[in-house]
């Protein structure tokens, strides 16, 4: 497969390359019907993430810009993920499909090509990826209620109990995702749980996840048992990949992004990845903050966020369960609380592979390998594992928003 065109910003887009800035901007000229005749076309790649590559282009007369992001045939974190170019469809297609299901909670995609393996989407530089913006302790009132209705209606609605088994059969179908599955079945759900040559393990917490999680022959049994419900559960149709950083936010708006990850699988392992990324802030904030109001409000902020999410996914489900399920079993006394039961035990499952797989894993977040104080990272890196072993091994405990918020605080007293 070519890596580079001929000259830069000279192809004609007919045959795959991975493109760069030059070529970026010639693609947005010929092949988009975005901007008008004599553009002043600039463009930075501005892709922090583990993937891909994306490019943001902006007209300096108009200032008006648009996101084009390609997908390379490897993994920009290392060479040895080879992962399916398709997965850029997956992605255009999902974005489509969710702008409808949830309106205003994802970017707009205008164009979608299937030989560059790239797409073209709204350019949301008004908002700020939220994983920095925590970190710079901002806090957003509105994000509970924005991230709940994104999942009951990008989860419930996708699911056999609002769909007809043929149309959610023919979705399956379309969005089997077996590279970016197996990413997530080995990173997530395997090599956090031994001492796998891939994982990379801050010095102080090895003998700290050998005793507590390598040793422990009964969590390694659960985690075996939730990988392959993983694999075999084809619940809803997930994003994949919830975590800070694939959600773009300012005070008043909450935008899902990155969804290359989507497939059918339990509902809550998006729900999980949520809640666990929050505990991530929480924990950083806990180890950089000074004490004082600053950090009390920031911490408490967080925590009543966390509350808010697992209580209002609750509530809205049960609401879009009356408005929307039209299986007629689904409709059986007793069915919803049952369906909703496991969403839940999934969620604090999901949150606690999360935590675990983020510090042990390859794939970090930046809100606990920055930490400077290696005292306090180490701690921080406790916690995760500690709460992402509870959340695993006690999933069946944590119905309400409270007892997420019990078992923090009951591990990171300040
Ligand atoms: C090889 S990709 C590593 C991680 O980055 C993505 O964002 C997913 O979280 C994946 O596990
Ligand atoms: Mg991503």
């Amino acid at each position: 497969m070519e890596t580079r065109g001929e000259k830069w910003g000279m192809s004609d887009f007919q045959a795959y390359f991975t493109m760069k800035e030059p070529d970026a901007i010639e693609y947005a000229r010929t092949k988009l019907d975005f901007f008008a005749e004599g553009a002043k076309l600039t463009c930075e790649e501005i892709g922090d993430g583990n993937l891909n590559y994306v490019f943001r282009i902006v007209d300096e007369n108009t200032g008006k810009s648009v996101i084009i992001k390609q997908a390379g045939p490897v993994a920009r974190i290392s060479d040895e993920f080879k992962v399916s170019t398709d997965r850029n469809r997956i992605e255009s297609e999902i974005l489509q499909m969710q702008y409808k299901l949830a309106p205003g909670l994802v970017p707009q995609v205008y164009k979608y090509d299937v030989v560059m393996n790239c797409c073209a989407m709204e350019d949301l530089s008004d908002h700020e990826i939220m994983r920095k913006a925590l970190m710079e302790y901002k806090q957003f009132p509105l994000f509970a209620d924005h991230i709940t209705t994104f999942l009951v209606n990008t989860l419930l609605l996708t699911s056999d109990v609002v769909l007809h088994h043929k149309e959610k059969k023919e979705l399956v179908k379309r969005f089997v995702n077996p590279d970016l599955c197996e990413i997530t079945e080995d990173l997530v759900y395997t090599e956090p749980f031994y001492d796998c040559p891939r994982n990379d393990i801050f010095p102080a917490t090895r003998a700290f996840a050998k005793r507590h999680l390598w040793e422990d022959e009964a969590l390694q049994l659960e985690t075996a048992k939730l990988k392959f419900e993983f694999m075999s559960n084809a619940q809803s149709l997930l994003h994949g990949d919830l975590h800070t950083g694939s959600i773009f936010i300012k005070p008043d708006s909450t935008k899902m992004i990155d969804p290359e990850f989507a497939f059918y699988g339990p509902a809550g392992y998006d729900v999980g990845n949520v809640i666990a990324n929050l505990v991530f802030a929480y924990l950083y904030a806990d180890a950089t903050l000074e004490e004082g109001e600053r950090r009390d409000v920031h911490m408490e902020w967080l925590l009543a966020t966390i509350e808010d999410i697992v209580d209002t996914f609750q509530e809205k489900f049960a609401q879009a369960w009356q408005e929307h399920a039209t299986e007629r079993t689904a409709g059986y006394k007793g069915f919803r609380e049952y369906y909703l039961g496991a969403i839940l035990r999934d969620t604090a499952a999901a949150a606690g592979l999360e935590l675990c797989r983020r510090t042990l894993g390859i794939a970090h977040v930046k809100d606990i390998v920055s930490i400077a104080d290696s005292t306090a990272r180490e701690k921080a890196e406790r916690a995760c594992l500690i709460l992402g072993k509870k959340f695993i091994m006690e999933r069946g405990h944590y119905t309400t928003g409270a007892d997420y918020v019990r078992a923090i605080r009951n591990e990171i007293r300040y």
